[in-house]
């Protein structure tokens, strides 16, 4: 594909599948180009048939690895995988997973994995906006598992992966971060928690730290008769890997289902789609408005002739104003 193309006609092409289409559209998502938004509305229209899974844990942890494997799984029963990577770090190159390990780099040549990074520079709130339209766009090109993999550092990707049907969230030895995503207020969004690495000697220990601390109340199970499982998983061997997409495939079922828990989790994520799209919409006309009236106040805040708090609230009173004669 060469020109310009329009952002409606990538959506058709990325429908029927088109890689490179579906590749330009994330662009344009990511970009948060206006001319793209009718385009992605239509995209959101048409998406809701995949399984969103977040899998989110500290840098380490062995998630890329695990989301290696886990693919790997879902493709020997002839499932389509999509991997939005929200990890800069990520092994995962223009479409391949690089790795020295396992079967991860035959992944990269199968035509039935999409793997796409997320760019994460300066894109604070908008980058929860785009990668849940990404996503989408996977979604409405007939994958029908998307893993997100969330360096769960920043409030912004803990939330992204709580965006997903099913989070797991994963803890390894070695590292001390059961007690690390305790305090990243990771665990109590797991749905399925997941030990690494189980292939190591000190597995064990980090298995029986986790289960300890969630007994001792930790982590709350979802509501609604889902009790947030352990699972041992190691990438390596390969041990635990079809109990844990078990377990994710169980889950989807109820986040789908007409009970109580599955309204109430479907509700969740469209609230936080809501808000992070309204954030973004806020914080463009803000910024327009703002770009406009911004000098005078500034003045005043360097002179020390009021304190930052003041004018701040002066200056929003000032830009909605500006926005409504506009
Ligand atoms: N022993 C062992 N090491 C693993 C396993 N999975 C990942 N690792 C290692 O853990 C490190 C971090 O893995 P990576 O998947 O990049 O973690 P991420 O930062 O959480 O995405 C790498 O050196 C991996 O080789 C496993 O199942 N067993
Ligand atoms: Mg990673």
């Amino acid at each position: 594909m060469s020109g310009y193309v329009r952002s409606s006609d990538l959506v058709t092409r990325a429908a029927r599948g088109e890689i490179p289409a579906l590749s330009r559209l994330i662009s344009r998502a990511e970009s948060g180009e206006p001319e793209a938004r009718p385009a992605l509305a239509e995209i959101y229209r048409r998406a809701g048939q995949a399984h969103i899974i977040g899998i989110t844990g500290v840098p380490g942890s062995g998630k890329s690895t695990l989301v290696a494997s886990i693919a790997a799984q879902f493709r020997s029963q002839g499932t389509k995988v999509g991997i939005v990577a929200v990890d800069p770090s990520s092994p995962y190159s223009g479409g391949a997973i690089l790795g020295d390990r396992i079967r991860m780099s035959d992944l990269g040549n199968d035509p039935g994995v999409y793997i796409r990074s997320m760019a994460t520079r300066g894109a604070v709130g908008g980058m929860a906006r785009a990668t849940l339209d990404a996503v989408d766009i996977i979604d409405v090109a007939g994958f029908e598992t998307i893993i997100i993999e969330t360096v769960g550092v920043g409030q912004d990707e803990v939330e992204i992966a709580q965006a997903a049907h099913t989070t797991a969230v994963v803890s390894a030895p070695g590292l001390g971060d059961a007690i690390q995503a305790l305090k990243a207020g990771m665990l109590e969004i797991a749905d399925i928690h997941v030990v690494s690495k189980s292939d190591r000697g000190d597995a064990e220990r980090t298995f029986a730290d986790l289960k300890h601390m969630l007994a001792l109340g930790a982590s709350h199970s979802t509501p609604g008769h889902w009790l947030a499982p352990v699972l041992g998983i190691s990438a390596f061997t390969g041990a635990g890997v079809q109990d844990l997409v078990n377990a994710l495939v169980q889950h989807r079922t109820l986040v789908a289902s007409q009970t109580e828990a599955g309204r109430r989790r479907r509700r969740r994520i469209a609230e936080f789609r809501l808000r992070k799209t309204a954030e973004t919409l806020m914080l463009e006309r803000f910024d327009r408005a703002a770009a406009m009236l911004m000098a005078p106040f500034a003045e005043r805040l360097h002179k020390r002739e009021a304190d930052p708090y003041t004018l701040a609230g002066e200056l929003l009173a000032a830009s909605r104003q500006q926005l409504s004669c506009t």
